[in-house]
């Protein structure tokens, strides 16, 4: 990514972090802003905000939205179960080190970039006939923000260092060489800011010399500078503050500067790329691909330029290793870059959509290790929602809402129509399975059993009755933030997305049961649980029902999409075993529209992946790589890109990055369907490419090439051994010519088994249009750990 000016704004400027420290860079010669993020700087502190009442007003609830009194229901809700005081803490912004040049001249030959491959940002500048040069990475072995700064000529290098940021307690020079500033998290929701912070910038000089004001430290005439970033909290976990902030920072400091730069940048260079080089995507290149990169989002519409979208492909990646690092919190709503103290949505998580798709491409990407802090945070929620689950319920087990923060907070936040939704926790839960699917660890599986059985519980005990049909439901519950058209409120009982998320989460369970040998009698309560769930149903329209009854609008093009969660990222609608689902999953999609948020258009691209409809998808990549004017922060539809690539819902929301990357991969590779298949999604337009080391269900590596559309090579790595099972669209042998066999009946491979799900009942007057399915060719590559299979198109 590279750019012909500096960043005049926050979105035009480049990030880079190692997961728990980050940065934002502006690149401006005059003045060198890095605007600094610690990824547990968050307001308050250790706090819950369950609702005591909600005993109280539950059943009440239930009998109005069963009555179809549902104003009633949203006033007791919001009474009873709606927490009263506290939505959530705020994630927020270290502050700013400042770098001021005293540059009288003009400067030309201006450039800056990120280089996704190294994860390194580089400005360069001449001013008069001297050539400046700023290189910037976040390390990850080394836990500092390393910075050099040379220039073409010795004794050039003369500016001053300066620390600001709103929630400062204090800045100072400790010596000619350290400068410190201390900070506090502030007092959000009467919860008193806790988390202290502690920022220290190590100014290292070879020739020249340094001078220190009170709060600065000047440097003179230096030949070349290394500034160390090291930043600190006394976080320890989502209950303790008790780390000593100013050791842990000058001990970062400490060990760091006695390296060199160049062993620095090494072992940086080492610990990143171990991730990043595990993926690598061509689709060919064209012209416009030598503009810079603001340039060629806003012609992207209009032009050839297939490099911009492997490019934006990768970010996703490079943006997942910089915010997401084992030991770590998870990625937030922005990631681990934010300016602000009072950033949009708080940048914290929410959890009816957004964080998980922040994880969606972590396993089929290749980063598994960057699913580790999901899978923490979601072990710490199934302690605190255990507590949400009793007092707000009178139920065992756990239960988590529409959204969380550092706290772990579990209650309903910020008004019933959002935040009724007890949810939360199941959906994360499917990402404990999805680990186990595509790395096959047993041990893994072992340790998060017992989150998906107290999980389980929860809604063992909340599960309600349903009058007409005797299902069992959730209430009060609702399809994430959307109303059925002519509802005065959105609160509801057995919402699809409700149904589908605990047919997931019960046939899961189950399965990791039997797995691990445990908990026979409870698979016999489960299964009569799965029996007694609403089925999908099919609609007046033709369409999927978002609810349990047939309350779609042909004109609702609301961002969410929930009851699509059995498309994606859920295996439940499959063109093969569920075809009139799968239609009827279309007909909703072309209902609710293309041009949405950022991540709405994103989640689309899966969407459509799903559906086969590559052009569809690629339809959907150039909506969302649509340039959106950087200055434009406010919260607002039509959403796109800003031109440092970051996700525009806007505001910035990183989700879309994340959810656009994972569905480029589902239109290349999927694994859900009882096969490996080969670019189930392909746009015409990309004729040619390849994108190698890709991971599917059952511990496969996959490695793809392709031209004239049709598949030509794929190289297979078996991790766990088993049948490999592939679907393609021409014919293929392996490689030296020996046929493959053809393959039938069920997959033996157990990562590969299908779901099955209940037909639809299918109202009189509804119209479906079934889909020609492109005809495939089924394989069967019997395959032994360890070994690598290269399979070629048939000549
Ligand atoms: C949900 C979405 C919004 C936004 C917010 C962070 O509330 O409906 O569009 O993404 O989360």
């Amino acid at each position: 990514m590279w750019y012909d000016k500096p960043a005049s704004v926050w979105n035009e400027a480049l990030p880079i972090g190692n997961g728990r420290i980050a940065a934002m860079i502006f690149g401006n010669p005059d003045k060198e802003q890095l605007q600094l993020n610690e990824s547990s700087f968050w307001s308050g502190g250790p706090s819950r905000n369950d609702n005591p009442d909600g005993a109280k007003g539950l059943d009440s609830i239930r009998t109005c939205i069963f009555n179809g009194d549902y104003i009633k229901a949203n006033i007791l809700s919001n009474k009873y179960l709606t927490a009263q005081k506290m939505h959530g803490s705020k994630f927020q912004v270290i502050g700013n080190l400042n770098l001021t040049f005293n540059n009288n001249e003009k400067c030309t030959d201006y450039y800056r970039e990120l280089d996704l491959e190294r994860a390194v940002s580089t400005t360069t500048y001449k001013v008069g006939n001297i050539t400046y040069k700023r290189e910037v990475f976040a390390s990850i072995p080394d836990q500092v923000i390393v910075v050099r700064l040379t220039a073409s000529k010795p004794g050039q290098l003369s500016f001053t260092a300066s620390f600001d940021g709103e929630l400062q307690k204090r800045v100072k020079a400790l010596d000619a060489h350290t400068l410190e500033m201390t900070g506090l998290s502030g007092t959000h929701e009467s919860v008193t800011g806790q988390v202290k912070s502690d920022t220290r910038a190590k100014i290292i000089n070879s020739g020249g010399y340094t001078t220190v004001s009170s709060d600065e430290i000047n440097v003179i005439k230096a030949d070349e500078v290394i500034i160390l970033i090291s930043i600190a909290t006394n976080f320890v976990d989502y209950k303790t503050l008790t780390a000593n902030e100013e050791e842990k920072c000058a001990r970062y400091l400490a060990v760091a500067e006695k390296k060199s730069y160049s062993a620095m940048l090494k072992s940086h260079l080492v610990a990143f790329q171990s991730f990043f080089n595990r993926v690598s995507f061509d689709l060919g290149t064209s012209p416009a691909a030598k503009q810079p990169t603001d340039v060629r989002i806003r012609n992207f519409s209009k032009s050839y330029d297939p490099e911009l979208v492997s490019m934006y492909y990768q970010f996703g990646r490079y943006l997942l290793i910089s915010s997401s690092q084992p030991g770590g919190q998870p990625a937030n709503l922005q990631g681990i870059w934010n300016g602000s103290v009072n950033p949009a949505w708080d940048s914290k998580y929410t959890i009816n959509i957004n964080t998980e798709m922040n994880y969606w491409p972590a396993e089929k990407c290749n980063l598994t290790e960057m699913h580790e802090p999901l899978v923490q945070m979601i072990k710490e929620l199934s302690e605190s929602g255990k507590e949400t689950a009793k007092g707000m319920y009178g139920c065992d087990g756990w239960v988590a809402h529409h959204n969380t923060d550092i706290w772990r907070i579990t209650g309903v936040i910020d008004f019933a129509d959002a935040g009724q939704w007890p949810m939360g926790g199941a959906w994360l839960s499917q990402h404990l399975w999805e680990k186990y699917l595509y790395g096959g660890d047993l041990k893994f599986l072992e340790s998060v059993y017992p989150v998906l059985k107290s999980a389980c519980k929860f809604y063992q005990d909340f599960l309600i009755e349903e009058p007409t049909h005797k299902w069992l439901v959730v209430s009060p519950s609702v399809s994430p933030e959307n109303s059925p058209s002519g509802h005065p409120s959105a609160l509801v009982a057995g919402c699809t997305i409700d149904n589908q998320l605990l047919f997931d989460l019960f046939t899961k369970t189950i399965k990791a049961a039997k797995l691990l040998k445990k908990d026979e009698a409870l698979i016999a309560d489960y299964q009569k649980i799965l029996d007694r769930l609403p089925p999908m149903q099919i609609g007046r329209l033709g369409q999927l029902e978002e609810w349990l009854e047939d309350w779609d609008s042909p004109n609702d093009h609301n961002r969410h999409v929930s009851h699509l969660y059995g498309l994606y990222p859920s295996s439940q609608i499959s063109p093969y075993s569920s075809p009139k689902l799968f239609d009827a999953a279309r007909t909703s999609l072309n209902y609710r529209g293309d041009v949405s948020t950022g991540w709405s258009m994103a989640w689309k691209v899966n969407f459509w992946a799903r559906l086969q409809d590559g052009n569809h998808a690629r339809k959907l990549i150039a909506d969302q790589l649509t340039l959106v004017e950087p200055k434009k922060n406010a919260y607002m539809g039509g959403g796109g890109t800003y031109p440092n690539l970051f996700d525009a819902h806007p505001p910035f929301q990183i989700d879309g990055n994340f959810g656009c990357t994972s569905g480029i991969t589902e239109m290349l590779l999927q694994s859900h369907d009882g096969a490996i298949d080969i670019l189930p999604a392909l746009p015409d337009d990309w004729r040619k490419g390849s994108i190698c080391g890709l991971r599917a269900y059952g511990g496969f590596d996959v490695s793809i090439a392709w031209e004239n559309n049709q598949v030509q090579m794929i190289v297979i790595r078996s991790n766990l051994g088993g049948n490999c099972r592939l679907r393609v669209s021409n014919e293929m042998t392996l490689s030296g010519g020996k046929a493959l066999k053809v393959a039938s009946g069920v997959n033996s491979n157990p990562f590969f088994e299908t779901v099955t799900v209940k037909e639809p009942l299918i109202s009189v007057s509804a119209k479906l249009n079934p889909v020609i399915m492109k005809s495939t060719c089924l394989y069967d590559l019997p395959t032994v750990a360890g070994k690598t299979y290269t399979i070629v198109c048939r000549k």
